[in-house]
């Protein structure tokens, strides 16, 4: 295939595309698949309207045969995600550290990135507590390159080996396939209290890290230690760090429980409603750069994937952005089928001997192979490279491409010797030294050192951070029904925190157990004792509140005074007001009408990031007429921290819904994100911007 037909087999970008695309069901009639014109699609051929259907109905059968075979195997882990088409713009010039051409200042690359959570089945909840996949298709110049990461930096496990257990573990337990996007159960928790590896990623899991607020507002973290190469063959360490413009924000456990029931598609529409709004996503590429030799002196391995590099000890440096700005044309062609594999690399590009990366090397191709049905799956447009393919591979299930003439080997002279080796132009392998050592299975020392990353991150949280993720392990934990499984995991997490551990023993009904034997006598001085860097407060973002869902609350007879104006200042800052009524239409206000666009009943409050309440006394009265519902609304945007404007008056409306304000003449954190957004609503916007307000959720009594 030349380079051009190659190009245009992937969907076109925005400006490919025809502007205003023609419905061709529209302008040309309906054929069967041999492209034979159909004159009925609705109904069968029958020997008499009351008769028999024959089996001479090819088009019948056509059909449901089709029909039949339209699902595919769903990807055994991350089978839940969503997607969006972008580019990455390096704006850096890396020439000095790899050769590859995706690394030239000022080139853009265009991309594919899907996110995922990993335990879930296909059509699971979007807001599950779990990881979430971060994968990026880099289409360069150079061929197809995958940077196939989570949005936590470290892994359950160092080596591949043991990634089935951990996947059946954590899956549906397999007599009753319970329960369902969720590691809270026996299986899971039995496994990892038996791997103290696990425990740094158990630690990011049970953070708010695994409930994010957004795919868009996550971190993405290539995980493993890969290594750069310049065109002078020079080598080095590198991790890549994406870091969403839009900050890092995560829910609260009640908001996610609920939004798996309010809108199980939270996450895939928040994506594609702010592709679609042109608010297109963006995150920062940074490196952490760093030599083999320094590497040697650290106190834990870099080869070892439950590890992270601290910032302190080697910060990271931003080389480029990328944006999503188009939305995938049709999901299953494109979102389902696109298959990432970490061995898809470019010149320039190169890996290292972690264990956990060289069997995932294997595992992606091949579980694509039974997935997409074979191996030509790298022709489906969304996995073909943009640059030229070239070889004599043949043949195999579903090969679409057409090639021509009688050579197919090398060397060869009847096809002029082509193609040919690109020599030191192509894909060479970093000659890394192989040492002299016997064959075995086995870690190298500092692989056995399980708890001090565990404990750096938990030292670097802050405080309401620290109380999620216990809150996180009080309820996975509290799911486990086989009480030494809760004792073991308590005794391996007093290698982290004695507090927590004690906390956790006295919230679970156990004696607290003795601490879980380490595997090394001597622990290793660790370099950094607290890293801010891993605390997501880090990361508050650029200040937008674009794309922010605010709810105001109306009902009939409601003043617009105040309302109309706010509605159309965040409509102005690229964030959706939303006006949250009893019945769709429109409510009568006292001048003219407001419009309704979402009622108390198919859009609770977890589907918002604030709320504006009128606070006049005609708007009140007006309110009180729903006033269970404006109640439930108000008490959980107050409970899940979230901005709340009251407009045009006394904060103290918050009162009449149940909100206790004033304590004994003070009001500590309690109308902390609370505002005046008539008189101030640059204020309101800030305290949107801000996205939560977690001193509301400190308070004793709530
Ligand atoms: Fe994996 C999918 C990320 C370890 C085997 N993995 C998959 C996806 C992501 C990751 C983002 C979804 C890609 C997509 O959107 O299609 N996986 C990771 C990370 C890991 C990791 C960050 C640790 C650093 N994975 C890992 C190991 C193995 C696998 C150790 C096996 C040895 N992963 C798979 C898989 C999947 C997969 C079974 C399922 C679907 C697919 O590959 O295409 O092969």
């Amino acid at each position: 295939m030349t380079k051009k037909a190659k190009a245009t087999a992937r969907p076109a970008s925005p400006e490919e595309r025809d502007p205003q695309p023609v419905n061709h069901a529209a302008v040309e009639p309906m054929t069967t698949n041999q492209g034979v014109p159909m004159a009925d699609n609705q109904s069968s051929l029958k020997a008499g309207v009351r008769g028999p259907s024959l089996l001479e109905d090819f088009i019948l059968r056509e059909k449901l045969t089709h029909f039949d075979h339209e699902r595919i195997p769903e990807r055994v882990v991350h089978a839940r995600g969503s997607a969006a088409h972008g580019y990455f713009e390096c704006t850096a010039d890396l020439s000095g550290l790899s050769r590859a051409k995706v690394f030239t200042k000022g080139k853009r690359t265009p991309v594919f990135a899907r996110f995922s959570t990993v335990a879930g089945e296909r059509g699971s909840a979007d807001c599950a507590r779990d990881a979430r996949g971060f994968a990026v298709k880099f289409y360069t110049e150079e061929g197809n390159w995958d940077l196939v990461g989570n949005n936590i930096p470290v892994f359950f496990i160092q080596d591949a080996m043991k990634f089935p257990d951990l996947v059946h573990a954590v899956k549906p337990e397999p007599h009753n396939g319970i329960p369902q996007a969720a590691s809270a159960h026996d299986t899971f928790w039995d496994f990892v209290s038996l791997m103290p590896e696990s425990t740094h990623m158990l630690m990011w899991a049970m953070s708010d890290r695994a409930i994010p607020r957004s795919l868009r507002m996550m971190q993405g973290f290539g995980v493993h230690t890969f290594r750069l190469v310049d065109a002078e063959g020079k080598a080095r360490l590198v991790k890549f760090h994406w870091t969403p413009k839009a900050g890092v924000h995560s829910l609260v456990w009640d908001e996610a429980v609920k939004l798996n029931g309010a809108d199980p598609d939270f996450h895939r529409r928040d994506l594609w409603e702010a592709i679609e709004a042109g608010a297109y996503p963006e995150w920062e590429l940074g490196l952490q750069v760093f030599s083999e030799e320094e590497a040697a002196g650290w106190s834990f391995d870099v080869l070892d994937a439950t590890k992270l590099v601290p910032e302190e000890l080697c910060p990271v440096l931003t080389v480029g952005r990328m944006v999503l700005d188009r939305n995938p044309d049709n999901f299953f062609a494109e979102t389902e089928q696109v298959a990432f594999c970490t061995a898809h690399v470019v010149p320039g590009i190169d890996f290292t001997n972690d264990p956990l990366l060289a069997g995932r090397h294997h595992s992606y191709h091949d579980t694509q192979l039974s997935r997409l049905g074979g191996p030509n799956f790298t022709e489906l447009p969304i996995n073909a490279p943009l640059a030229r393919v070239a070889n004599n591979q043949r043949d195999g299930m579903h090969r679409q491409a057409v090639h021509r003439g009688k050579v197919a080997y090398e060397p060869n002279s009847l096809g002029g010797g082509c193609p040919f080796h690109a020599g030191m132009k192509g894909y060479v392998s970093w000659p890394a030294e192989v040492e002299q050592a016997p064959k075995l299975r086995g870690k190298p020392e500092k692989f056995a050192e399980h708890y001090l990353q565990a404990c750096l991150f938990w030292d670097s949280l802050s405080a309401v951070e620290r109380v999620h993720l216990e809150g996180a392990f009080r309820f996975e934990l509290s799911k486990v029904t086989v009480p030494a499984v809760r004792e073991r995991m308590i005794a391996s997490l007093r290698n982290v925190d004695e507090g927590l551990a004690a906390r956790l023993a006295t919230a679970l009904g156990v004696e607290l157990p003795a601490a879980l034997p380490r595997a090394l006598d001597k622990l290793p001085k660790p370099e950094v004792q607290c890293s801010s860097a891993l605390s997501q407060t880090a990361y508050p973002g650029d200040g937008s509140i674009a794309t922010r869902r605010v709810a105001l609350l109306v009902a009939e007879g409601v003043s617009a005074k105040a309302l109309r104006p706010l509605a159309e200042a965040l409509a102005a800052q690229g964030a959706v007001p939303v006006h949250v009524g009893p019945l769709l239409g429109a409510v009568r206000a006292d001048r003219g009408e407001l419009p309704v666009d979402a009622t108390y009943e198919n859009s609770p409050s977890v589907l918002f990031d604030a709320v504006v309440l009128p606070a006049d006394e005609a708007s009140l009265a007006a309110l009180d007429a729903h006033a269970d519902a404006v109640g439930d609304f108000v008490r959980e945007q107050y409970r899940h921290g979230k901005a709340i404007g009251v407009a045009g008056g006394a904060l103290q409306v918050l009162e009449r819904w149940g909100i206790a304000l004033d304590r004994k003449g003070k009001t500590d954190g309690r109308l902390a994100g609370v505002v005046d957004c008539a008189a101030d609503a640059s204020t309101f916007f800030a305290a949107i911007a801000r996205h939560r307000h977690p001193e509301r959720e400190r308070l004793p009594d709530w």
